[in-house]
């Protein structure tokens, strides 16, 4: 039986990648994000698939929003089995008492509030059909903190802690959590954080070799085909060149130069 999910922030990076090896696997698609061109042509080139594939754009942070994209699907899109909870942001590495307050509140928006609104729309009508999957993009910043990193580590710590409640509360109901946490994977992601500099962007991914959005959509592929008695929790996945959020093995430089 083909099985559908749904992708927070498909319109680029990992959430994109998770749309294309999902699509290939024989997944019919909801994607979902802010930019509408990206969402059209992403869903053409998802089409050529064979998937059936319905876009939605909303923003996560809009609780109306996304109750009002989420809260009425039609019957041939409302059995959900898989949630991937991928929208998410960093913005700003300065340190806490330099920070900006817009900054701090758009990650606390999306990467927790975001994530709490969608699954709040769509786990009633897994419980209902006592199936379904739950995939929580964390990340190696949800397992430590870096200097600068404090509210964007703070929110990925919160994905921590909520994918952990969220098992709890959906055991009884067969429904399956799973946390993703990746190291560095080159996207859109230093671009957002450094506000469109794109110069201090390329330096975070210079000198070593970075994930790319593809190995972490292999890794959600891994998690969401295995047999139903089997739930991955957590995957930590880092490039071969990380040992921790602030330790590479680069060529030129030691230390992860943000
Ligand atoms: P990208 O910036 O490439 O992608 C982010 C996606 O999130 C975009 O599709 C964007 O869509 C969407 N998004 C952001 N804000 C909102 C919003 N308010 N409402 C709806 N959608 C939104 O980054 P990544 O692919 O790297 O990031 C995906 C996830 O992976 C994030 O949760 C990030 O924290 C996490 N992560 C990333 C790592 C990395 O090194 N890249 C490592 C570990 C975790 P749009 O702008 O169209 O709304
Ligand atoms: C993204 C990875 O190390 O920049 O979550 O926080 S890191």
């Amino acid at each position: 039986m083909r099985q559908t999910a749904i992708i927070t922030g498909a319109t680029s990076g990992i959430g994109e990648a998770t749309a294309l090896k999902l699509a290939e696997n024989g997944f019919d698609l909801i994607i979902t994000g802010r930019r509408q061109e990206k969402l059209e042509s992403l869903k053409e080139r998802l089409e050529k698939t064979g998937s059936r594939i319905s876009a939605l754009r909303f923003d996560v942070r809009s609780e109306a929003e996304v109750n009002a994209a989420l809260g009425n699907l039609s019957p041939e899109w409302n059995a959900i089995d898989v949630l991937v909870n991928n929208a998410g942001l960093a913005a700003g590495l300065e340190p806490l008492q330099q920070g900006d307050s817009s900054d701090w509140n758009r990650m606390i928006d999306t990467n927790i509030k975001g994530m709490l609104y969608v699954t709040r729309s769509i786990s009633p009508g897994m419980i209902a059909r006592k199936r379904g999957h739950i995939l929580n993009i964390g990340s190696v910043a949800g397992k430590e903190v870096y200097p600068g990193g404090n509210v964007y580590c703070a929110t990925k710590h919160a994905v921590d802690a909520l994918t952990k409640g969220m098992r709890f509360d959906l055991l009884p109901h067969g429904i399956k959590v799973t946390q993703i946490c990746p190291g560095a994977v080159e996207t859109e992601f230093s671009l957002v954080r450094f506000h469109g500099d794109r110069a201090r962007a390329d330096k975070v991914y210079e000198g070593y070799e970075s994930l790319t959005a593809d190995d972490v959509a292999a890794c959600i592929l891994f998690a969401v085909t295995r047999p139903p008695h089997v739930n991955i929790s957590d995957i930590t996945v880092m490039p071969s060149a990380q040992a921790s959020a602030t330790v590479l093995h680069k060529t030129q430089h030691t230390r992860l130069d943000r």
